[in-house]
């Protein structure tokens, strides 16, 4: 497998979380997000994803596309341990709060929106970030409500073991934490616990997600290509992080 994706966007961050959880090994293909010069706006890479955007996930022949939908991909072709509970309901549920982080915090506060609304509406970076942090609040308002509310919640969002909603928060905290963003999670108690669980097992240590110890993170080719690497930090992006460090190679799941 193939992973098409950048070190610190947060939907990339949602795959690399359930290949290791999976422990599914994967090449990495990094593609560089930058709101002048990325590689997702060029001709050769929207040739190969007409969506523009990070993950992409090669499997042979089959090319996916939309982190969620990799994800229920992944658990399809490699169920043990399952992303997904057994049963409708518990399944919708989970998906629903994948869903609600994927589509009302991350998708407005996307890199494509915020250079938008800094080149056709003027903001600045301060409104940026208040723009980003609107819908943080409104999106985890939700989902706190909906951990509060379920019987289901136990160490993770549903039950004692991670499931894609659990692949979708992370990201989307560790985002919401940046200091460009600056939110105070301890705001949504139960997304804290999920949280605290989440950084207490190795599959899915945000860092160790992130960054596989021991493993040389992305420089190498893009679509038959080398590519730079990003020099400066991008706090305008979807980003699941920042580092200054140098991304390392990501070819083997190490948890
Ligand atoms: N709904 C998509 C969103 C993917 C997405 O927007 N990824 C961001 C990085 S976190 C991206 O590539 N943005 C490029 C852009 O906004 O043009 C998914 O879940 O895969």
């Amino acid at each position: 497998m193939r992973l098409h994706h950048f070190h610190s966007s947060s939907t990339s961050f949602r795959v690399r979380i359930g290949l290791n959880l999976k422990g599914v090994a994967y090449e990495s293909a990094p593609v560089k997000l930058d709101w002048k010069d990325g590689d997702h706006d060029k001709p050769a890479y929207r040739e190969f994803n007409p969506q523009g955007n990070v993950p992409v996930l090669v499997d042979g022949d089959t090319k996916v596309f939309q982190s969620i939908a990799i994800l229920e991909y992944l658990d399809e072709k490699h169920p043990t341990p399952p992303l997904l509970p057994q049963g409708a309901a518990g399944r919708a549920w989970v998906r629903a709060i994948a869903l609600n982080v994927s589509c009302e915090i991350q998708a407005p506060n996307n890199l494509r929106v915020q250079r938008q609304l800094a080149q056709a509406f003027g903001a600045d970076q301060a409104a940026l970030s208040r723009w980003q942090l609107h819908w943080i609040q409104v999106g985890f308002d939700a989902v706190e409500a909906q951990l509060a509310a379920s019987p289901a919640r136990g160490k993770f969002c549903y039950g004692d073991a991670p499931t894609i909603a659990d692949c979708c928060l992370i990201p989307q905290i560790y985002n919401a934490r940046r200091p460009v963003v600056g939110a105070d999670i301890s705001a949504w108690p139960n997304i804290q616990l999920v949280w605290d669980a989440c950084l207490a097992l190795p599959g899915l240590r945000a860092r160790a997600a992130h960054k596989p110890a021991g493993l040389r993170e992305p420089d190498g080719p893009l679509i038959g290509r080398r590519q730079p690497q990003p020099r400066r930090r991008a706090d305008v992006f979807c980003a699941a992080s920042h580092s200054s460090r140098r991304p390392r190679r990501v070819t083997q799941r190490s948890m």
